[in-house]
């Protein structure tokens, strides 16, 4: 099984680049901020209780993310892997999918981690803030709170997975499509 780890800042582009990589290699998209705003939707309780922390900018409780991922991969046993996208986000989140994959006899394969500075990542999510009727996406102190959310308590993994070899990081700025080219060539040495 391929399974990859999308990582990087809030606006790095990891949903962006996930919907292309999943085509290409036939993989089940796992992004758990999109699996969140559908529970906002369709107004779960669950929903109730993300939404008040996400239009804040800070992270969803552990537990909640982790039972989401686990009943996903439940979901699809015959996946030819997956792409964790903004999953995992702490050192919790990150024991917690290596054991879940452990368990069905699979692993990470890479992390592959998206460098973007904080100027452009602003940019980016205020953009993206015009249309997506996001309330994290509207505002410059919510954005703040995220990238410092991502600095203290997600960023750290990059050093769990550097551990077991698996981290890879990709320069995030420039054109989508360079950006997908140079996955694709770390992707195709796995
Ligand atoms: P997410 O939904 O994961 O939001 P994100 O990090 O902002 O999105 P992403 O990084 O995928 O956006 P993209 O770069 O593609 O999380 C939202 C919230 O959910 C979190 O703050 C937290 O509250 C909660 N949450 C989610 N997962 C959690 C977890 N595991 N644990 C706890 N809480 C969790 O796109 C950004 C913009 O950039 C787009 O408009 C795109 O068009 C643009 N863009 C992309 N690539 C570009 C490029 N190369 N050049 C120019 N623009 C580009």
């Amino acid at each position: 099984m391929l399974n990859l780890v999308l990582f990087g800042p809030p606006g790095a582009g990891k949903g962006t680049q996930s919907n292309l990589l999943i085509d290409k290699y036939n993989l089940v998209h796992l992004s758990t901020g999109d699996i969140l705003r559908g529970e906002i939707t369709a107004g779960t309780a669950l929903g109730l209780e993300a939404k008040a922390l996400m239009d804040r900018g800070d992270l969803v409780p552990d537990e909640v993310v982790i039972g989401m991922i686990s009943s996903k991969l439940d979901n699809n046993p015959n996946a030819n892997g997956f792409i964790f996208d903004g999953f995992p986000r702490t050192a919790a989140q990150a024991t917690a999918l290596d054991n879940l994959l452990a368990e069905k006899g699979t692993a990470i394969s890479a992390m592959l981690s998206l460098k973007v500075e904080d100027a452009e990542l602003i940019r980016r999510l205020l953009e993206r803030g015009k249309n997506s009727g996001r309330e994290d996406d509207k505002n410059e102190v919510i954005i703040a709170n995220r990238i410092n959310e991502y600095n203290t308590k997600t960023a750290p993994l990059k050093e769990y997975y550097s551990a077991q070899n698996k981290l890879s990081e990709i320069e995030g700025i420039g054109s989508v499509d360079e950006i997908t080219s140079k996955l694709n060539e770390v992707i195709d040495t796995l």
